[in-house]
């Protein structure tokens, strides 16, 4: 996949909660996104947000239904996911792609996709939002979050 991501203006959701949730697997990596992310939450005016670490992106989608479970209004997860020599990466690509759809479908409440699944680390770090990077998936994926907030602030009583 690939393409432009859509240029949006985020509106005023400073009265929402955002739990960012990381990997820490390729830390370094996973530090960008997480940046890219708050940015997404800052241009929005969140200031209330938690960042919440879990040792791979496998059991992301666990973590997000605590945080969405306990105050969260949205969820963004984080995380890169390198192909290595045996079929591990698709197992953890089809895991936490899947547990992280079903939750946000299950709970009703919107979770960003910021999980990198590529072929190298040169894929991921032109991906990450480090500078002078192409792709900025820590924030687009925050931004993806945000707009599905804004989506049921439009839709009100409608929306319950
Ligand atoms: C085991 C594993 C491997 C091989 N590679 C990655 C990776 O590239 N990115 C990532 O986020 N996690 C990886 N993991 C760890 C799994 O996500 C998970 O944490 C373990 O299988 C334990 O459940």
């Amino acid at each position: 996949m690939s393409g432009v991501s859509p240029k949006i203006n985020l509106k005023d959701l400073s009265s929402k909660k955002v739990s960012i949730i990381t990997a820490r697997w390729h830390s370094e990596i996973c530090d960008a996104l997480v940046a890219g992310a708050k940015r997404a939450l800052a241009d929005a005016k969140i200031t209330n947000f938690e960042i919440l670490e879990v040792p791979g992106s496998f059991e992301l989608p666990l973590a997000a239904k605590y945080a969405l479970e306990n105050g969260a209004d949205a969820a963004v997860v984080l995380g890169v996911v390198i192909r290595g020599e045996t079929p591990h990466f698709d197992y953890v690509c089809q895991g936490v792609t899947n547990g992280v759809m079903d939750l946000s479908l299950e709970l009703g409440k919107p979770i960003g996709f910021g999980v990198l699944t590529v072929d190298n680390v040169e894929q991921a770090i032109a991906r990450s939002g480090i500078s002078g990077s192409k792709e900025d998936k820590g924030y687009d994926s925050a931004v993806a979050a945000l707009e599905l907030l804004r989506l049921q602030d439009q839709l009100g009583d409608r929306f319950a």
